[in-house]
This record gives C-alpha cells, sequence and structure tokens, in this order.
C-alpha cells in the first residue's frame, strides 16, 4: 500500500474531489498553507494499493492546473526600513506537488 500526499490549489479542489470520489477512491483533505506565498491550499491523503497509484496520479494531472500568481516579496530587513519598495513579482504555481510514500502498516478499527 502507498500514501500519496497531494498538495493541490484550492481552485483544483473540488474538481479533484469529485474524480476520486467517481473513481472510488478514498481521500482525506486537511487545510494547510504554502511556505512560500503563505496562502491557503489543500493536502489530500490517498490512500490506495500499489496499483491504483498511477491510476490516482493521473485523476490528479488531469484535475489540476499550473497558474502564475503574483507575490511581493518581503523587505529583507523586516519592518526596520520603511522606505523600502518591493514590486510583485510572478510565480508559477501548482499543478500539484505530489509524495507517493510506501505504508509500513494500515488498520482501522
Ligand atoms: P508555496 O510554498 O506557497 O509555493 C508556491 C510557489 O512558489 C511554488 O509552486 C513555487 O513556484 C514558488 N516557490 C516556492 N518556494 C520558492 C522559493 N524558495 N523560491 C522561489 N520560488 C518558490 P509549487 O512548486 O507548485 O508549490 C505549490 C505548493 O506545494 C507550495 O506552496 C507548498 O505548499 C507545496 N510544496 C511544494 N514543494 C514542496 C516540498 N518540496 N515539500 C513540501 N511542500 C511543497
Amino acid at each position: 500500500m502507498q500514501l500519496i500526499y497531494a498538495i493541490v490549489q484550492d481552485k483544483d479542489v473540488q474538481r479533484l474531489n469529485d474524480q476520486l470520489v467517481k473513481a472510488g477512491v478514498r481521500a482525506t483533505k486537511l487545510a494547510s498553507t504554502g511556505g512560500f506565498l503563505r496562502a491557503g491550499n489543500t493536502t489530500f491523503l490517498i490512500g490506495v494499493e500499489n496499483d491504483q497509484v498511477d491510476r490516482v496520479l493521473e485523476l490528479i494531472r488531469q484535475s489540476c492546473r499550473a497558474r502564475e500568481q503574483l507575490v511581493t516579496p518581503l523587505s529583507p530587513l523586516g519592518n526596520q526600513v520603511e522606505s523600502y519598495v518591493s514590486y510583485p513579482v510572478s510565480v508559477q504555481v501548482g499543478g500539484a506537488t505530489v509524495f507517493v510514500v510506501p505504508v509500513d502498516r494500515f488498520e482501522q478499527f
């Protein structure tokens, strides 16, 4: 068994959730926050048998889009320099960031 962690943008959550339910794949959604943009995203925990991993990865690939997002860098000196002027820069976020991790043991009580 494998545990798939998929970090997805909130805009893609509904589509991916619908696809997983339709395919009979069980998942848990956690509200999460990106360390860089400090914006909300969603982390899916998906436990599947080994032979289902590629199928689930394909559903994630189909459901999640890459998007450009503007971010305003913070002053390297924090609030100490009030005259610091920063300009928004564009970063590409997503599709999805995915980790596939082997599960040593799975129990449901
Ligand atoms: P964030 O950390 O908010 O990152 C949003 C996007 O900002 C990233 O998109 C990437 O394009 C850019 N970015 C992140 N760190 C950067 C840095 N140090 N310098 C320049 N640009 C940077 P994605 O790579 O698609 O990541 C989307 C979200 O997935 C991330 O949100 C984070 O929540 C998660 N993530 C990505 N890589 C991860 C990793 N290795 N471990 C854990 N979570 C990760």
